[in-house]
């Protein structure tokens, strides 16, 4: 079965008005992520760190569609599936920077956070057989777990051996993948054969695309499919063809300025600002300083590792 949630009508030129909360939720993960990215160039943050730049509209839809019973597994760029799922931006900050307060004492970082219903990890194609664990457990329950990966990281063999068990286990799996159509250096067009619609007909999945970027819209294309993951039960691969608007990591951006500048035109940010100018400016500002005074606090706590003696 394959089925698409596309807008169903020029959003760029007149998006949808966002929900106050879903709009708060967007432009909380937004500037959480631009200051790690300051922190990183005023040498504040070391290592490295992924973000959703662009992307976040995804597991902002996704949210209410998950109840708290659900398992959330999450990869390398998973801040944003994180801060959908809860808010509490201040312990992740802190798991980052490594510092008191932090949601794993600070071992996990940006990549490896382990937090109530939420488990991330930055190695490409590890999450999805371990879904499939979680959600065998879940089975019976009316739970699912809900697990993202990227494009790029169909080519793990993982995935397949994952995506066969959990169909013929009928576990309540929620796959979604966000297609950005590039993974870290190399376009998708270069390196996969075939689509991912194909890939899940394969293992007898279904699947649903989305084009659209409204959480709105998602939401209600998504409600009944997600629904069904638990009632059935049996797997979903939701597919989000979507736009990376930053770099890979930090300052890794390999694409041509038009790429980028074909990206940027997909953001939801600018679409919002200029189309709901008063409310936008308002709860920009709002998130804007609530990140500044949670990353100036969190900056002046003591290292996470005098918590553990
Ligand atoms: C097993 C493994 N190989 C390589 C990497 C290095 N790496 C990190 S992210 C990434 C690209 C992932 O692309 P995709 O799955 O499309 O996700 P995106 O980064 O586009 O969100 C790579 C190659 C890794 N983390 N794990």
């Amino acid at each position: 079965m394959v089925s698409t949630v596309s807008p169903r009508h020029d959003l760029r030129r007149s998006p949808l008005a966002p929900p106050p909360e879903d709009l708060e939720r967007l432009l909380l993960i937004r500037h959480f992520e631009l200051t790690l990215l300051r922190l990183f160039e005023t040498g504040e943050l070391s290592g490295t760190t992924h973000t959703c730049l662009g992307q976040e509209y995804i597991p902002v839809a996704l949210a209410p569609l998950l109840r708290e019973e659900d398992f959330v597994l999450s990869n390398h760029r998973g801040h944003g599936h994180f801060l959908a799922r809860y808010d509490e931006p201040d312990g992740l900050l802190a798991e980052i920077m490594g510092r008191r307060g932090a949601l794993c004492a600070g071992v996990g970082g940006s990549q490896h956070v382990y937090h109530r219903r939420f488990l991330s990890t930055g190695v490409q194609g590890e999450s999805l057989p371990v879904a499939v664990g979680v959600a065998l457990k879940l089975a019976g329950t009316g739970a699912l777990a809900c697990v993202y990966v990227g494009d790029g990281t169909w080519g793990e063999g993982s995935v397949y051996e994952a995506l066969n068990m959990a169909r013929l286990w009928r576990v309540p799996l929620l796959v979604v993948v966000e297609n950005n159509g590039i993974a870290q250096s190399t376009p998708t067009s270069t390196q996969m054969a075939g689509n991912i619609a194909d890939r899940a007909a394969a293992f007898d999945v279904p699947y649903h695309r989305v084009t659209s970027t409204e959480v709105e819209e998602i939401r209600a294309g998504l409600a009944a499919p997600v629904e069904a993951v638990r009632s059935r039960p049996g797997p979903l691969v939701v597919e989000f063809v979507t736009h990376r608007i930053g770099p890979h990591s930090k300052g890794d951006d390999t694409r041509t300025p038009e790429e980028i500048a074909l990206a940027a035109g997909h953001d939801w940010y600018t679409r919002y600002a200029r189309a709901f100018p008063d409310a936008f400016a308002r709860l920009d500002a709002r998130a804007r300083e609530r990140v500044d005074r949670i990353a100036a606090e969190v900056t002046a706590r003591p290292p996470s590792v005098w918590e553990r003696g």
